[in-house]
Parts: C-alpha cells; structure tokens; sequence
C-alpha cells in the first residue's frame, strides 16, 4: 500500500518537473519574461527520438546465409553499364549479377553535363538496409573522401564521384556479396542524391 503511495507520488513529482523544465527553456528561449510561462503547464510530452541511427560500422541487416557460387558464366555477363545524367536518377533501378561470377564490373556513365562539384555521382555498394544510414554520412565526409567515410565497413566497395561526360569502372568481388548472403544495392553519394539514386542487386542463377 505504501509502495503504491510512493509510487503515485513518484510519478507525480516527475511531472511536475518536466513542466517546471519546460517553464525555464521556454523562459529562456522567450528572453527571460515570466509572462508565458503558465502557457506551457498543458504542453504535451516530448516525443521520442525517432531518428536513431545504428552505429557506425555496424550493419542494420539481419545475418543471412551464404550464397554458394553458381557454375562459371560468360564472362561477358560479369559486366554492366549503368548511366545517370543532370537528374537525381540512375536508369536502371536493379542490377543482376549471377552468383558464377568471381568479379563484377559496373560501369557508371554520367551523360550530363554539369560539372562534378554541382551534379557528382558515384556507385557505392552496401547492403540495401544500410543505404540511409551510410549516405547520411557522405556530407561529413566530403568531396575528397568521395563522401563516403573510409572506415565504414558497411561499405563493401565504391567508385569516385564523377562528373557530366565522364566514365568510372567499379569492380565487385562477388564472393564477398554472396559470402553475406545478398540483400546488397548500390547508391549515390553524392549528398541529397541517395534518395532518388538506388538501386537494388539481384544475385542470380542465369540460365546456360
Ligand atoms: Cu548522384
């Protein structure tokens, strides 16, 4: 009966604090007048951060099985091209590598014309559930680092950031993709294009 007591006033007390909390910032904020502090005893909860991103270098993605290599193909079908132009947009939105193959070659044509400081873009590879947490990074690490940050081992491989008229090759060591089991895209770095410029990669078994 006491603990219930205890309990209730416990809890009591902490609201009364968050409201005297919100007093003073508010207060504060508003330049240090009392006037407006009564406004604020109705406020609603703060809410939760909803935002949090995983830890650097740790992978949001659930463990999944290995993909075991397929017969050798053609190597004629360990290569790609993809483009992009003056628009936040790749043109193709998957990309099938079959699982035979020991490198992957995807080739990155950029058909606009801006120059690589206004309309950059490159190819990064990391599992499609890391995309987000990645490219948030990419502004942090800049034009030199190809904004991608050296460290994150998310990030399986990258090309460099590539302007209007220009190629870039990106080699990828299958083995490593199917080592972990799929699930990888690929995306753009360069800030603010991640959103549009993604991509899925399909691990596939072709037919001989
Ligand atoms: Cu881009």
């Amino acid at each position: 009966m006491a603990a219930v007591l205890c309990a209730a006033l416990v809890v009591g007390c902490q609201r009364e604090n968050r409201v005297v909390d919100a007093g003073a910032h508010a207060a504060e904020t508003s330049g240090g007048g009392s006037s407006n502090a009564s406004a604020n005893v109705n406020m609603p909860p703060e809410n939760p951060p909803d935002d949090v991103a995983p830890e650097a270098g740790e992978s949001a993605a659930v463990e999944a099985a290995p993909i075991a290599a397929g017969p050798a193909v053609d190597p004629a079908r360990c290569e790609t091209d993809i483009s992009a132009g003056d628009t936040l947009a790749f043109d193709k939105s998957s990309i099938d590598i079959p699982t035979g193959c020991d490198s992957f070659t995807l080739t990155l044509h950029h058909t606009g014309s801006y120059p690589v400081t206004v309309m950059g873009h490159n190819l990064v590879i990391t599992k499609m559930a890391d995309i987000d947490a990645v490219a948030k990074n990419s502004l942090g690490a800049g034009p030199y680092r190809q904004y991608v940050e050296p460290s994150d081992k998310r990030v399986i491989t990258r090309s460099k950031v590539i302007g209007g008229g220009k190629t870039v090759e990106l080699k990828i060591d299958v083995a490593k993709l199917r080592a972990a089991g799929g699930g990888f895209g690929y995306f753009c770095s360069f800030p603010g294009h991640a959103h549009g410029m993604r991509g899925q990669i399909n691990l596939v078994q072709p037919a001989a």
